[in-house]
């Protein structure tokens, strides 16, 4: 007997409202525990400018952006209803297009498929030329291809704008990092 068929997700996190450390740890467990879905690897956060419909705008609250791997059985529908019912549970609300939220969850690849419906486009459309997708997933996987688009460090080293590391941060699959003694 053979099981559902599995596919590798890459799968990319974003927050900037809120506890934005805390709401993608949250965001990685929920996914976790999700049936039908394995995470395998998880980035550490990293910090970015927003990125709005005029462009990259440093007035809005900065990002906490990462990336997850996770072994996927269940179809596009399930994979998407199941990420935005997590959005949905984190407070996320849907007013203005690439306006802040306290999370967003975007399916970056299916292994090497190709998808286009109403729903679904795979690869994300716009994964091509963000940094903040690329830079944490080069941090799982510094092979890591981009169906259609190669190599995923070349398309990142193309890119004038860059993610910041977040200092001590740890993957998002670690315990929460301590806060530095006389921290507030
Ligand atoms: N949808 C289609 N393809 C996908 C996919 N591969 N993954 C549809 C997830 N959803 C997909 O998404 C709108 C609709 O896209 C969904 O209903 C789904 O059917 P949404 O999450 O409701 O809205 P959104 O995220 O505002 O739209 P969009 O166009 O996906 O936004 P982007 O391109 O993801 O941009 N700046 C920084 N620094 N960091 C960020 O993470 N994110 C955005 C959002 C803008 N600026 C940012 C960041
Ligand atoms: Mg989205």
């Amino acid at each position: 007997m053979t099981g559902p068929r599995v596919r590798r997700a890459v799968i990319a996190l974003g927050s900037n409202l809120g506890d934005r450390d805390g709401l993608l740890r949250e965001a990685v467990r929920a996914v976790d525990a999700t049936p039908g879905i394995t995470v395998v690897a998880a980035s550490a956060p990293v910090s970015s400018t927003a990125v709005t419909l005029d462009g990259l705008d440093p007035s809005k609250p900065t990002y906490l952006n990462a990336v997850l791997l996770a072994d996927v059985t269940l179809d596009d529908d399930a994979l998407l209803d199941a990420l935005q019912a997590i959005e949905a549970t984190h407070g996320r609300t849907r007013d203005v297009r690439w306006g802040d939220r306290t999370l967003d969850l975007d399916v970056v690849a299916l292994d090497d498929e190709r998808i286009d419906t109403e729903r679904l486009q795979v690869p994300h459309p716009r994964a091509a030329e963000r940094a903040f997708v690329l830079e944490p997933w080069l941090q799982l996987d510094p092979e890591a291809r981009l169906a259609g688009a190669g190599r995923v460090a070349d398309l990142a080293s193309r890119l004038t704008e860059r993610t910041r590391p977040v200092p001590g941060a740890t993957s998002l699959l670690d315990p929460a990092p301590e806060p530095s003694p006389g921290a507030p």
